[in-house]
């Protein structure tokens, strides 16, 4: 597999050449559909049937694929990555009184993950939209959805899905869309191999795994913030209509990954819930 075009359009993606792409990753299982509703929703299912830890969920086309608060994620055959991995408490963090901060974690995972690979692989300069994006030239490429399984108010399982937008014919129609979005290739210049990409994501997230509490996790992450040193509005909900909740200049992150603001009165505040968005207001 190399990113050349000729044995890009050879690339077939089944059952057998995705074990291949993947062999030696320590994952859990891996199930494979060229169409599914959602690898979220596939990996829940597996999940009742007791998926072990970083059990994978990979398919070709989604049908429902999902975003953030019940908003959809358009994943058409052949164009993208959309993947799930199963993480089991215990595996990858200890479990705490309160593990929301945990789940905003695993999101962070994927999004350092895929920022690392396009730096590393692709020589590209991409960004961390907090929460869960990652950008290209200020441009949706990628959305990360982590989702937990409780029992009470103890967190069982949870699944993080990575969606990556490979090939122009990824980009779901303009209209509608909260967020201008791009795709590796247009940024990259040339065809990709999906394959090989979801082997070095998948490489960069048991890499992660490990060290998210570590400074490096961190530094990464804040060193890929987008919009640092600008003025942002941050909206709660999806009405980018409504007048935004709050308007600052983005500092950076705190030690839990919470955003710095500060406010037009001098003060400084952290935003720690996650369901923000963020809008450039203009560069300082
Ligand atoms: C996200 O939600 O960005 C999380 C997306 C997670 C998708 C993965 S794919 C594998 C796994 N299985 C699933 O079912 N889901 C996960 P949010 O921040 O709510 O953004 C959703 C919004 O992004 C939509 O309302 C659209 O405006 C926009 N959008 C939809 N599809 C897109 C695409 N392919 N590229 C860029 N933007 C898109």
């Amino acid at each position: 597999m190399v990113n050349n075009p000729s044995l890009m359009d050879q690339e077939k993606w089944n059952d057998s050449t995705l074990r291949q792409a993947l062999a030696g990753l320590p994952l859990g299982g891996m199930r494979y559909f060229p169409r599914l509703d959602s690898t979220n929703a596939e990996a829940a299912r597996w999940l009742e049937e007791g998926a072990p830890h970083f059990a994978l969920v990979i398919a070709n086309e989604q049908t429902a694929g999902r975003g953030r608060h019940g908003r959809s994620w358009f994943t058409p055959p052949g164009a993208a990555l959309a993947f799930s991995l199963v993480f089991r408490p215990g595996e990858w963090y200890t479990p705490a009184p309160d593990p929301l901060p945990s789940l905003a974690r695993l999101s962070a995972l994927g999004a350092v993950a895929v920022c690392h690979t396009l730096v590393q692989e692709y020589g590209l300069v991409p960004q961390i939209k907090w929460p869960n994006d990652v950008l290209l030239q200020r441009r949706k490429v990628c959305g990360v959805l982590a989702e937990g399984r409780w029992q009470g108010e103890q967190l069982q399982a949870a699944i993080l899905g990575i969606g990556i937008n490979v090939t122009p014919a990824a980009l779901p129609p303009p209209t509608g869309l909260l967020y201008p979005a791009t795709c590796v290739q247009e940024a990259f210049g040339r065809p990709l191999s999906r394959l090989r990409l979801l082997r070095q994501v998948l490489e960069r997230i048991v890499y992660w795994q490990g060290r998210l509490d570590t400074p490096d996790f961190h530094t990464f992450w804040e060193e890929h913030l987008a919009f640092k040193g600008e003025l942002i509005a941050l909206y709660y909900g999806s009405s980018l209509d409504d007048p935004p909740a709050l308007e600052g200049l983005l500092l950076g992150l705190d030690e839990r990954g919470c955003l710095r603001l500060r406010l037009a009165d001098g003060q400084e505040r952290r935003v720690c819930e996650g369901e923000l968005r963020l809008r450039p207001l203009h560069k300082r």
